[in-house]
């Protein structure tokens, strides 16, 4: 399964990259000690759309989506737009995307952006923040409950909150109180097979006191009105917009 393959390459990836720059060092970028706007306000803003719009240039269910797509000429239009957050993929082999990315939309505008990663160990946490991160992504199928509240709470100390993935009940037990935002994807990413009515069901089981966030395959008006009915809060967008000639135009629908 992919992920499985995503997670060994990743603890690759870390390994390599602490060799390079310790955390010591992170602390030192420019964005570290920056103060970032929380995800949770923009969401919960009165005329909040919820739209969370992502920067993604390929994926393993859909491979190329917008191959050659450019931060400087998506990000600014997804701002003006008017969405209440952004999310930019960082990882490389399997999404086309860099640090560089999520760096380069945080000099691009004010809005908070989330790092789409798959985490697994403490560094990356550090990293989210040194390259201008405002939140981070969990997955709770690739974290045990001590590694989920040791990423949870370091994030939260560090400034971030946390948007923390989960695709059915069982990984429930996986919340903690650093937990800000619930994302409940619609596709499973063992078998990539989208079912919003699985999300609704499970929304109705979370935690009142985290937003609940409905991720992936949202690709029509109707299936945005369907999630917001359905009390979700936030709307995770990626494909939808990316595949367009304009993404920042299909924003403004
Ligand atoms: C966006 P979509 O179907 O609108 O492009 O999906 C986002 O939810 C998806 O990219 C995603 C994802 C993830 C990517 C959800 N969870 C975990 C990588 C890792």
């Amino acid at each position: 399964n992919i992920l499985d393959k995503i997670v060994a390459r990743k603890k690759e990836e870390v390994a390599a990259a602490q060799d390079k720059v310790s955390v010591k060092e992170l602390k030192y970028y420019r964005h570290y000690n920056e103060q970032v706007s929380l995800f949770t306000e923009h969401l919960l803003a009165e005329n909040s759309t919820g739209i969370i719009s992502e920067f993604k240039r390929k994926s393993p269910s859909k491979g190329d989506i917008n191959g050659k797509a450019v931060v400087d000429e998506i990000i600014p239009g997804y701002a003006a737009a008017g969405v209440s957050g952004i999310s930019i993929l960082t990882d490389h082999d399997f999404f086309g995307g860099c640090n560089e990315d999520l760096t380069r939309g945080r000099e691009l505008c004010k809005l908070p952006i989330i790092r789409k990663e798959f985490i697994i160990d403490p560094y990356q946490v550090y990293e989210a923040k040194a390259i201008g991160a405002s939140a981070i992504l969990l997955i709770g199928a690739i974290l045990d409950k001590t590694e989920a509240l040791e990423l949870a709470a370091l994030a939260n100390a560090l400034g971030m909150q946390v948007l923390f993935e989960i695709h059915d009940e069982k990984e429930l037990e996986l919340l903690n109180s650093y937990v800000q935002m619930v994302g409940i994807n619609n596709r499973n990413l063992k078998t990539f097979k989208v079912d919003l009515e699985q999300s609704i069901r499970l929304a109705s089981k979370l935690p009142k006191e985290m937003i609940p966030i409905a991720e992936s395959g949202i690709g029509s008006v109707d299936d945005y009105l369907k999630l917001k009915n359905a009390g979700f809060k936030g709307f995770l967008m990626g494909e939808y917009f990316m595949k367009q000639s304009d993404p920042a135009g299909a924003c403004l629908e």
